[in-house]
């Protein structure tokens, strides 16, 4: 069961050059950054203040041989991915691939500030990268 929308992944060629961009012009704050070298992504997630809800995530490459270096490469800068937050996300996994959705990893890998997360195949789900997130506090 989808607890909530998490996040919304937004692919970005600078990740610095991003953070400000989305400061001077909306007024989000980076709540937190992070490299996860698994993923090949340094990333950031932004809020406006005070607001608990959905958060925007840039993702900037690592390395070219990455998703998000390859997503760039063939659609430019853009939303990349919608993240659903969900309390247990092997139990998640294994209702989706009841119902014949391909997830991307047999085993769910690390996410932002040691949360669980798998894909699914965006083919499988109506043309959007679909990540699930079981965060790391249980929340
Ligand atoms: C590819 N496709 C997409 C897409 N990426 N459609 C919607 N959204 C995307 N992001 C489409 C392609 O256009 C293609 O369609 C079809 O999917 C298959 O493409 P492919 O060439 O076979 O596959 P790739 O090599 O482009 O890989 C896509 C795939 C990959 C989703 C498998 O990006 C992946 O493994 N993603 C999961 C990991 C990830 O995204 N990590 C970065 C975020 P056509 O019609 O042309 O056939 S890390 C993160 O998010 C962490 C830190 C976190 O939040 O905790």
């Amino acid at each position: 069961t989808v607890l909530a929308v998490d996040h919304v992944g937004i692919a970005v060629a600078d990740l610095d050059a991003a953070i400000e961009w989305y400061a001077s012009t909306f007024g989000l704050v980076a709540t937190h950054t992070e490299t996860n070298e698994e993923q090949g992504v340094r990333e950031a997630m932004l809020s406006a203040p005070g607001d608990a809800g959905a958060a925007v995530q840039l993702l900037a490459p690592l390395r070219k041989d990455s998703a998000i270096a390859k997503f760039l490469d063939r659609s430019g800068p853009g939303i990349q991915q919608l993240a659903y937050r969900v309390a247990d996300v092997d139990a998640s996994c294994a209702a989706l691939r009841e119902k014949g959705l391909r997830l991307l990893y047999d085993e769910p890998r690390r996410g932002t500030a040691g949360s669980r997360i798998n894909f699914v195949h965006p083919k499988d789900a109506g043309g959007v990268l679909v990540e699930l997130v079981e965060p790391a506090d249980g929340h």
